[in-house]
């Protein structure tokens, strides 16, 4: 039977450049014979994709309640994980997330106020107890963040939340990621692309790799 593979999630707040560190951290692993899967949150599968884009597209004839923006999380996650992620660890493959459940701890958790006892439940509906081997938090500044968004263009349905909800979100990542050192990595992503780049494949080297 193949050895099970690892699931690594990339975690952070807008314009933190963690889709930017997907495909190079894909590549560093490939180097290294891993199969690597990359994916992302919300989305990942042609079902979850579709529940995107209720997430993420503002309907200006009704706004998507915190409640439902939880629950379309959540059948996102139980969607990708059950037919996605599970089934390529079985067969022995590295997963990357863009984004995974921290990112509803933060947004949904920290952001819009929904208590964490909320959350855990659900969590437990959709998912169990299935948790990545590794989340790499990118930590920046939020005007930082915002000014690189900005320089790409348009902001999505929860991008236009304001600068204090932005705020509250990094400073859950953070908290989070220094209270569980054994499985999260906190990372300095306000250096240049290649700076951060090698700080992350140093974090996988040492938490994944040397445990071949
Ligand atoms: N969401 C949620 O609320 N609850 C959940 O449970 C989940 C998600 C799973 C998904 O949006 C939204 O869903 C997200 C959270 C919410 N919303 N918000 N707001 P998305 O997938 O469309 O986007 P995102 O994940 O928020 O961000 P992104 O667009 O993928 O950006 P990023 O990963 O933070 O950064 P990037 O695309 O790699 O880089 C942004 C720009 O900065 C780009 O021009 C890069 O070239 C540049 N960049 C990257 N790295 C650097 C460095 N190191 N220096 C300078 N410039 C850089």
């Amino acid at each position: 039977m193949a050895q099970r593979g690892f699931f690594i999630t990339l975690e952070g707040g807008e314009g933190s450049g963690k889709s930017t560190q997907v495909p190079v951290i894909a590549d560093f692993l490939r180097q290294r014979g891993f199969e690597v899967v990359c994916t992302r949150e919300p989305g990942g599968t042609k079902l979850a994709e579709q529940i995107r884009s209720v997430l993420l597209t503002r309907d200006p004839d009704e706004d998507l309640c915190d409640t439902s923006e939880l629950l379309l999380m959540y059948a996102a996650r139980a969607q990708l994980v059950e037919t996605l992620i599970k089934p390529s660890l079985a067969q022995g493959k590295v997963v990357l997330s863009d984004r995974f459940d921290l990112s509803t701890i933060a947004y949904q958790g920290a952001g819009r106020g929904i208590a964490l006892e909320t959350i855990a439940a659900l969590r437990q509906v959709a998912i169990g107890e299935f948790a990545p081997d590794l989340t790499l938090v990118f930590d920046v500044p939020v005007a930082v963040g915002m000014a690189r968004m900005r320089s790409r263009g348009k902001a999505d349905r929860i991008e236009q939340a304001g600068a204090a909800f932005f705020e509250r979100i990094r400073t859950c990542f953070r908290d989070y990621a220094l209270s569980h050192p054994e499985t999260v990595a906190l990372i300095d992503a306000t250096p240049d692309i290649a700076t951060v780049s090698a700080a992350v494949e140093q974090v996988i080297t040492a938490r994944c790799l040397s445990k071949e």
